[in-house]
């Protein structure tokens, strides 16, 4: 069986530590600090790739790591940096923590490349740290945590238009004749769960694609068969054709059938039923004498007031079927041409953060405050201090963790020395 979704874990590589070392030259009793710092850890890139077309692969290997940076080294040598790990993933795919189920990224239209998950920066080497009060520096900055997430990939096709209808009602049929679509007819055994797609290529126009949406059936927005596997594949979908079998070949009421899978989409997504509807009415082929008017007048009494309209088609001889389709197309192009793209949920900066612990202290050896632990650590490794961005989100984040407030607690003053790490600060008020 083909998968459509699947559960990985992704890392990003932790930064090399920074060096401590000490230039040794002959004659020199001590030489100055010369340890060099530690490279960058590798970032975690999603990449769409036009090659893979499922998330099969993902079921086999769960894990996606990125290197870590290389410590740094004597005579200012710069560890090296750690590899980029790239996930390769079909067009539609949407990325989701695993835990909460949000939206981390939706890797379609224009997000062919992004960084997920940044690489910890490396420490800094003693060389950094000689300044005239610290002559002699000791310290080197350890190498910022990677950061490991679960997430969930999910195959969301892209299509225009969502072919739905119960088993057997002639969707196979249909798309084979109108695309470029190759789909196995009366055959009930899928072998993939991502729907089969067709290009229709119609005279005059740009064309559209379709998406085949096999396993509808009565509960599957429960989880009954497979259908509910394919629902999410519609939801990117602007329009359907709801297809019929009109004819009643296998016994079964074609206004029935309609309204079953209308409450199966309802049940889905509030969203889908709202999407315009198109029904094509297959098989009328079959008919004989007046069944054909009675059945399709009974349709359109009930659908085309709510602006459903009914479209009598043999997808077997092709009859209407142009019609339909033309139908279609112009019902496309009036439509919003807006992408539907999954939102971002789950912003991974706030979340990096939260629940981390971190000490507020008065060091009586250092002489100054110190501030430290796991949350600290994290968050000077996510942050650059250089830029002016950065050193505002910093400013903010001591302030709303309450950090400052704890400072204040302890009695530190205009002008004290706050260490965090490799930082040293002058506490201003
Ligand atoms: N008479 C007739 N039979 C059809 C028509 N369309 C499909 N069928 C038959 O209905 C059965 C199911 O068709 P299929 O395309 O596999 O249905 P799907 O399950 O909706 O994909 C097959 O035996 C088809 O040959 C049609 O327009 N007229
Ligand atoms: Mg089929």
């Amino acid at each position: 069986m083909f998968a459509d979704s699947a559960k990985i874990t992704i890392r990003s590589g932790k930064g090399g530590d920074g060096h401590v070392s000490f230039r040794r030259e002959l004659y020199v009793a001590a030489g100055g600090p010369d340890g060099g710092d530690g490279g960058r850890g590798g970032d975690l890139i999603f990449e769409v790739d036009p090659r893979v077309n499922t998330l099969n692969d993902f079921r086999h290997i769960r894990k996606y790591f990125a290197g870590d940076g290389e410590p740094g080294g004597k005579r200012r040598c710069h560890g090296a940096d750690g590899e980029d790990m790239v996930v390769h993933v079909p067009e539609g795919t949407v990325v989701r923590e695993a835990e909460t189920g949000k939206v981390i990224i939706d890797m379609s239209h224009e997000h062919k490349r992004e960084v997920v998950l940044k690489g910890g920066r490396g420490g800094k080497g003693n060389m950094n740290y000689a300044t005239p009060t610290m002559q002699v520096p000791k310290y080197a900055q350890p190498g910022k945590p990677g950061r490991e997430l679960e997430v969930i990939l999910e195959l969301k096709t892209i299509a225009d238009v969502g072919l739905i209808g119960f088993p057997n009602v002639g969707k196979s049929t249909f798309l084979s004749r109108v695309s470029n679509a190759k789909p196995k007819i009366a055959d009930y055994h899928f072998t993939t769960l991502s729907p089969i797609l067709g290009v229709v290529d119609l005279e005059g126009t740009d064309g559209f694609v379709i998406a085949d949406i096999p396993g509808l059936i009565e509960g599957a927005s429960e989880g009954v068969g497979l259908g509910h596997e394919f629902l999410r594949h519609i939801e990117r979908t602007k329009l359907f054709i709801h297809m019929v079998d009109a004819a009643s070949t296998e016994g079964r009421d074609p206004l029935n059938d309609i309204l079953i899978i209308n409450k199966e989409l309802e049940n889905y997504s509030p969203e889908l039923i709202k999407r315009p509807q198109v029904i094509a009415a297959n098989k009328t082929d079959v008919f004989y004498g007046t069944e054909e008017d009675t059945v399709i007048t009974l349709l359109k009494e009930e659908f085309e007031p709510k602006g459903i309209p009914v479209f009598p088609i043999s997808a077997v001889s092709g009859k209407g079927v142009k019609e339909l389709l033309y139908y279609v197309k112009q019902q496309l192009d009036q439509l919003d041409q807006e992408p539907v793209v999954f939102e971002q949920e789950y912003d991974l900066e706030q979340e990096t953060f939260k629940d981390e612990p971190y000490i507020v202290e008065y060091d009586e050896k250092e002489g100054m405050y110190v501030v430290e632990g796991p949350r600290i650590e994290r968050m000077l490794g996510y942050t650059n201090l250089d830029s002016e961005k950065g050193f505002e989100f910093f400013q903010k984040f001591l302030r709303t963790s309450g950090i400052v407030d704890e400072l204040e607690k302890l009695g530190i003053e205009e002008g004290d020395t706050v260490r965090m790490y490799g930082l040293q600060f002058d506490y201003l008020r």
